[in-house]
């Protein structure tokens, strides 16, 4: 990913309007191409990139704590090792999309401040508990199976790094749900305690991962202006509505019932109804006040000072690498 430009290289960094590079932004929308970090853009186009992409980031850096919880207690060694390499490829999607942001022009080092203080929101999934195996089951068959179907079409967003950053979390994410889905199907095969566990746990989080798409279209507040800019490419309840589609008849083959008693299909629709969502949940999990909020971000904040002797680490042997750099650049002027 190329490292962010500088303010001073920035174009738009001057408030007063650009009109040609308006014109180029407007026609890249309006023919449905990628807008580059060295484009013009208008600042509320970055700015709500900004927002998306790096809540985007948290999400699958504070993602990796209710899986990470379960790598020293997986049931076997071929279960740990897959774990261990799921949680990796969540740090690698975190990664990936703060390179993505800082080409918008915000550094790590604010982004990662807004979120260990609070400010930054990261996706309401991740701020519930995860007490049984099964979870990791649940976890990849329905929190990655949602986020596929919202980021699939990201990879057609109209920002270039992030769609192209999207391109693999979709191919990994796909895996995760097939990792996901296999350890549920294992255990609802399974003896009558495995059975239980299995549905006990997708009765947990089957209502939180239909919520991840965000609220209802009507009370989206931005959800209208993204997708005109080509940020998204569906509403909330559209993705929301592919994903219950999606997961019915997964459900049916893994022996496991949807914890929904309004779930039935809708012959007219082509779709399937659903229950009514606890928005009010939604919304103190968004406040802060969900079951797991506290002890993430605790975490995050102990991760963050705990590794803090590695960045200045880092940082010590980067200068020291450009100063020998230099003084071997300097020898080689010197000689010649
Ligand atoms: N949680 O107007 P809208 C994953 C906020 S990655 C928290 O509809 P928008 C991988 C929203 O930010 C999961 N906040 O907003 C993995 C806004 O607040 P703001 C993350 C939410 O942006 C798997 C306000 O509500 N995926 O799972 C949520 O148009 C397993 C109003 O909402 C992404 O981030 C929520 N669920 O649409 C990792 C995908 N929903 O910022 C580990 C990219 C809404 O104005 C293990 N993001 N809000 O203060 C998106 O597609 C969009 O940002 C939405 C929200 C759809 C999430």
């Amino acid at each position: 990913m190329a490292p962010a430009a500088t303010p001073t290289q920035r174009k738009d960094v001057d408030p007063v309007e650009d009109p040609a590079g308006r014109a180029r932004f407007d026609e890249l929308i309006t023919a449905d191409q990628r807008v580059e970090p060295t484009d013009w853009m208008p600042d509320a186009y970055r700015k709500t990139l900004v927002r998306q992409v790096s809540q985007h980031a948290h999400s699958e850096i504070i993602g990796m704590q209710p899986e990470g919880n379960w790598i020293t207690r997986a049931p076997s060694l071929k279960r740990k090792a897959i774990l261990m390499a799921k949680v990796q490829d969540e740090a690698g999607h975190g990664l990936y999309l703060y390179s993505a942001a800082q080409t918008l022009g915000v550094t790590r080092d604010r982004m990662t401040e807004d979120l260990i203080s609070g400010k930054a929101k990261y996706s309401s999934i991740f701020n519930y508990p995860t007490p049984t195996w099964a979870d990791m089951g649940s976890i990849g068959w329905l929190v990655d199976g949602a986020a596929i179907c919202n980021q699939v079409p990201l990879c057609r967003a109209s920002y270039g790094p992030y769609a192209r950053a999207m391109v693999r979390i979709c191919k990994e994410e796909s895996f995760h749900q097939r990792q996901g889905f296999e350890i549920l199907l294992h255990l609802s095969r399974g003896t009558k305690e495995q059975h239980e566990m299995a549905q006990e746990s997708v009765n947990r989080w089957y209502a939180p991962a239909l919520m991840m798409f965000g609220p209802p279209d009507a009370d989206s507040p931005n959800s209208a202006q993204s997708m005109a800019w080509n940020i998204k490419r569906f509403s909330n309840d559209d993705l929301r509505q592919r994903f219950v589609d999606m997961i019915v008849p997964q459900a049916e083959v893994l022996g496991l019932t949807l914890p929904d008693p309004d779930l039935k299909w809708n012959e007219e629709r082509g779709h399937y109804d659903y229950g009514e969502l606890d928005w009010n949940e939604f919304s103190e999990v968004l406040k802060g006040r969900g079951p797991a909020n506290a002890i993430r971000l605790e975490r995050r904040r102990q991760a963050h000072e705990g590794g803090a002797w590695v960045r200045e680490a880092a940082a010590a042997y980067a200068e020291r690498r450009r100063a020998m750099a230099e003084k071997a650049s300097a020898e080689k002027v010197q000689a010649a």
